[in-house]
């Protein structure tokens, strides 16, 4: 096998999202965000979600690892690193502090003008998510986020903003982080994270949530024709989250409900990618009598703001067994898979599973593809010496990385970039937990804010460095 792998502009990198490790949530004028909103959970224990910011409780992303503050010295040790490309996000509720004004504000688009000039000091590409699990808080409030159309001007009035402030610095966008995490509307925080809905207790989940994900659809494909007609030469693409779902057995209604399965989640790669939705699912809704508020417009403007690219995240695989119904509900119909191990937070790991989804995908859309998360959630522990030895995640991202190089270089996949979660440690979106990490760059820090601040590099840091500078060879 050929050993120099990766094309020479192959964009290596780490990724992080503004909530989770910025903090400084109440300076530049910021307003409040869901993910100011969200208490520290724990293993097992779902973050709470108030209504206000109340006083004797912690909210981890109020602080994130205060990269507000950081941000030079953050990018100054990426750059040590060899890192090409960034990925981060804009924190919404900086740019529109309630998200329904008319005006944008002033510092915070100044505070990301000073990030991305620092990347470019060290010719590293910003690649940007616009939503990030996280919206105005005001725009919940007021209008019921994604289950309310008018979040689509709000929404593109924010993309307008950035495209047009940023496209000397930034190439590399992404509308909404996991768009498909939505699916999941038996998990009321993912469904919160990402369109801001809640559920009353009589709700038809699933419908509603089949129409915020079109209005949000909607607002993307917007968004990428407002962002070519500034700049052609920006990169606008969706983001999915993808775990292949693989049928327990042989056994045809097992692959048949795995196929199904697969697209239920992923539906939102073929309406963002080709631009119409699914046979299957249109006659679902059809079956159901949804009668959603899909118009002939939104049609169009589907079909044409087709994205240029799919960035996707990475972390595990899922197995599901057929009982009698096609509807799948991820957390009734999983089954577990004796051929993977599973993280501490018992995620389940399987480096071939990257090889599939990178296949899976090239195959269906026939589009470039953009790893722009991956990694292992695990405790670290610093030595008196400053010291972290962190074998496992070396372990775990070069299995990843092997995948990943056989789909380039023996199937011939499209492959823009590699990206690792959490290349900082940050706070865990699904927790909150500071103790779950994933980064090379160690942050002395607790779970509930308490720490130094510094941050130490892991041994993990030395051998990424490494693999960037051999470009993937030196594993
Ligand atoms: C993805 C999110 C990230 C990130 C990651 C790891 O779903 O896009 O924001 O947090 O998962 O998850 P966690 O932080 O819960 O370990």
């Amino acid at each position: 096998m050929n050993e120099s792998t990766f094309p020479k502009n192959f964009l290596w990198g780490g990724a992080v999202a503004a909530h989770q490790l910025e903090g400084g949530y109440n300076e530049g004028g910021k307003g409040i965000s869901i993910a100011d909103l969200m208490t520290l959970g724990s293993q097992g224990h779902p973050r709470e979600l108030t209504s206000t910011i109340e006083k004797d409780k912690y909210y981890p992303n109020h602080k994130g690892n205060d990269f507000y503050h950081h941000y030079k010295e953050d990018i100054k040790l990426m750059a040590e690193m060899g890192f090409k490309a960034f990925r981060t996000s804009i924190a919404w509720t900086r740019i529109f502090p309630n998200g329904d004004e008319t005006k944008p504000n002033e510092a915070g688009l100044a505070f990301y003008d000073k990030v991305f000039d620092e990347c470019k000091k060290y010719n590293i590409e910003p690649v940007i998510t616009l939503s990030h699990f996280e919206m105005p808080y005001h725009l919940v409030t007021e209008y019921g986020g994604w289950s309310n159309r008018k979040m689509i001007n709000f929404f593109t009035r924010f993309a307008h903003v950035c495209f047009e402030r940023y496209h000397n610095k930034v190439k590399y966008w992404m509308t909404f982080n996991e768009i498909n995490n939505q699916t999941n509307y038996e998990d009321d925080l993912s469904v919160y994270e990402n369109s801001g809905v809640k559920f009353k207790p009589d709700d038809d989940k699933q419908k509603i949530m089949y129409q915020a994900a079109h209005y949000e659809m909607v607002a993307s494909a917007e968004a990428v024709q407002i962002g070519h007609a500034i700049d052609p030469d920006m990169q606008i693409g969706c983001m999915l989250a993808f775990c292949p779902i693989y049928p327990i057995s042989p056994k045809p209604e097992d692959i048949l409900f795995a196929q199904r399965a697969m697209d239920s989640r992923l539906y939102f790669g073929d309406v963002q990618v080709n631009g119409e939705y699914p046979r299957w699912l249109t006659q679902y809704f059809k079956n159901k009598n949804y009668n959603l508020d899909i118009t002939a417009k939104d049609l169009e403007i589907l079909r044409h703001g087709t994205v240029d690219y799919i960035a996707f995240s990475y972390y595990m695989s899922f197995a599901v067994k057929y009982t009698n119904h096609m509807d799948y509900r991820e957390y009734q119909d999983l089954v577990e898979n004796p051929f993977v191990t599973a993280s501490d937070w018992g995620w389940p790991v399987d480096p071939v599973g990257l090889r599939y989804a990178l296949n899976w995908m090239t195959t269906r859309w026939h589009k470039p593809l953009f790893i722009v998360e991956n990694g292992l959630g695990a405790y670290d522990k610093m030595t008196s010496d400053h010291k972290i030895h962190d074998n496992y995640r070396i372990e775990y991202l070069r299995d990843h990385i092997r995948e990943m190089k056989k789909a380039v270089v023996e199937d011939g996949v499209d492959l823009m970039g590699y990206l690792p979660w959490g290349c900082i440690d940050l706070v865990s979106a699904s927790t909150g937990e500071m103790k779950k990490r994933y980064g090379f760059i160690y942050v002395d820090e607790d779970d509930h804010g308490k720490g130094t601040l510094k941050r130490y590099k892991k041994d993990s840091f030395y051998w990424y460095q490494k693999v960037i500078k051999s470009n993937g060879t030196d594993l």
